[in-house]
């Protein structure tokens, strides 16, 4: 491929047809990319046009252009945020210095190793989501899955940027490694765990958008504080797309919801085994798929005391989200104290410094924002005049990372004895019985308009057209 080429191809604000180096790199790379696609993407739509957002700017005009497109053709591109004049490190040990525009020595292994974590979960969540398109619920739902896997594909794009332009030929061999590894692979897995759980249902995969998909907020709001400013940059530019991932995830959750509501009223009752008789999905069964998801995104986070977070804190390198709120930026002598088991089925409470704590303090801002969609949830429920109630479990319920990892808890997160807790999981997390249901739902709906029993239709359309458009023609 011609280098002129590869930047009309690639959308950028990168100055790609002037830079040699990342020519070359990514002329390497991006044909791997598209064999990558092909094999470990949406399985079998390729052929088919997708009525879909392209980033071709990062201004109000450029970051949303829509059109109809083939996947293998989406013009994959790399932005950066404007940067900002003058900008100087919010926190830690160098706060109040000029921001990096190249990676300082000391730093690079951790940079690197940050950028290919966050890096390798984007393809990752294409991987679990790829055979997904064949039990749509509507070509509504088809399309925004469509939508989420080519922008995961161009957050991988984004990491790979930094990558080869930072980080010379060692970056240029972990972009190979990051089309190497494969979800759930038995032999190169991807890195963080719930990354190699399939999503072979929509129940699912809207959970993961609404709970997974928000710990890469959070990560990226963290990131987007740093004093690499190439990395701020970029993560601050991500998460302008990460907003609509959450939204499927919000309203995905709220329609599988408000179906089951509008089944319950039909029926005059709330027995879950008569709103399954009726083809939706009953209250307590959307329950047990949020502990699921819920502790499992959690766990993503690290643990409560970090060596590896203070670090990343004390040198610049990765901030707390939305940092500027904090009143202390430097965090010296200060300190954060949590509940942990005290090894005796009971809790004690630790104090740890606050440097080391930024995995929980991220984690919390996490957990407040989970909070807002069972707001609206349960506001449905309220408004059809039903009492159940949907609510997050303790944080350390189900947890296999941090102070929790492997205790037994109810979901309130009480410490229980082995034999309650295997009650407690089996009442609140997903049965093979319960998952096998949800399967069993799983049904292709492709006629525009259409949807699913098991699910409410969308409020509106996307870029206001009509809920009945053909987003995505099946060729
Ligand atoms: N699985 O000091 P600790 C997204 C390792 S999602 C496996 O407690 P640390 C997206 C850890 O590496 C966001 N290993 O934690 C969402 C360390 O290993 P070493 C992704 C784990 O290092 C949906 C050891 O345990 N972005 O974008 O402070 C769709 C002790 O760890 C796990 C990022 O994660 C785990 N869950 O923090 C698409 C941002 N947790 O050093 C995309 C970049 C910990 O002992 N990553 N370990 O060998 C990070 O900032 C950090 O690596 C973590 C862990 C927050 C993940």
């Amino acid at each position: 491929m011609s280098t002129i080429d590869l930047s009309a191809r690639i959308p950028n604000n990168v100055n790609l047809s002037a830079d040699r180096t990342l020519q070359r790199a990514l002329e390497h790379w991006q044909p791997a990319f598209l064999d990558w696609w092909k094999d470990m993407g949406p399985s079998d739509f390729l052929a088919s046009d997708v009525y879909l957002r392209t980033a071709t700017g990062v201004d109000a005009a450029g970051w949303a252009s829509y059109g109809t497109v083939k996947m293998p053709d989406y013009r994959w591109g790399i932005f950066l945020a404007d940067a900002e004049v003058g900008r100087t490190i919010g926190f830690g040990d160098h706060m109040g210095e000029a921001v990096w525009q190249q990676v300082p020595g000391e730093y690079r292994s951790t940079f690197r190793r940050l950028i290919v974590t966050q890096g390798d979960t984007e393809p990752a969540s294409v991987e679990q989501q790829r055979l997904l398109g064949h039990t749509c619920p509507s070509l509504y739902d088809l399309r925004n899955l469509f939508q989420v896997n080519v922008e995961e594909g161009r957050h991988l794009w984004a990491m790979v940027y930094l990558l080869h332009a930072y980080f010379g030929r060692d970056g240029r061999e972990e972009a190979e490694e990051l089309l190497m590894r494969h979800s759930g692979d038995a032999d190169k897995p991807r890195i963080l765990g719930t990354f190699n759980e399939p999503i072979d249902d929509w129940l699912s995969f809207f959970m993961f958008t609404y709970f997974t998909d928000r710990d890469g907020k959070y990560q990226l709001k963290s990131l987007a504080e740093s004093a690499f400013d190439p990395l701020a940059r970029t993560t601050r530019f991500m998460l302008t797309e990460e907003a609509h991932h959450m939204f499927v995830g919000e309203t995905g959750i709220g329609r599988v919801v408000r179906r089951a509501l509008e089944v319950m009223k039909e029926l005059g009752s709330d027995d879950p085994a008569a709103v399954r008789r009726a083809g939706a999905i009953d209250l307590p069964t959307v329950q047990k798929y949020m502990n699921f998801w819920f502790s499992s995104a959690l766990d993503l986070f690290g643990s409560e005391s970090s060596s590896n977070a203070g670090s990343y804190f004390a040198n610049g390198i990765k901030g707390r989200p939305d940092e500027a709120k904090f009143t202390d930026h430097r965090e010296i002598d200060t300190s954060y104290s949590f509940q942990a088991p005290d090894g005796a089925g009971g809790v004690k409470t630790e104090e740890v410094a606050m440097r080391n704590a930024m995995n929980a303090v991220t984690r919390n801002e996490y957990v407040k924002d989970c909070e807002i969609g069972f707001k609206r949830w349960n506001k449905l429920i309220e408004r059809a005049g039903f009492t159940y109630e949907l609510k997050l479990p303790s944080d350390r319920f189900h947890r296999t990372i941090g102070a929790w990892a492997g205790i037994g808890t109810d979901l309130a997160g009480n410490p229980v004895g082995k034999e309650a807790y295997a009650e407690v999981c089996k009442s609140g997390l997903p049965s093979e019985d319960d998952r096998r249901f949800v399967k069993s739902l799983q049904q292709r709906v492709v006629l525009p308009g259409k949807m699913a029993a098991w699910i409410a239709p969308p409020d509106r359309g996307i870029n206001n057209l009509p809920v009945d458009y053909e987003y995505v023609r099946l060729n």
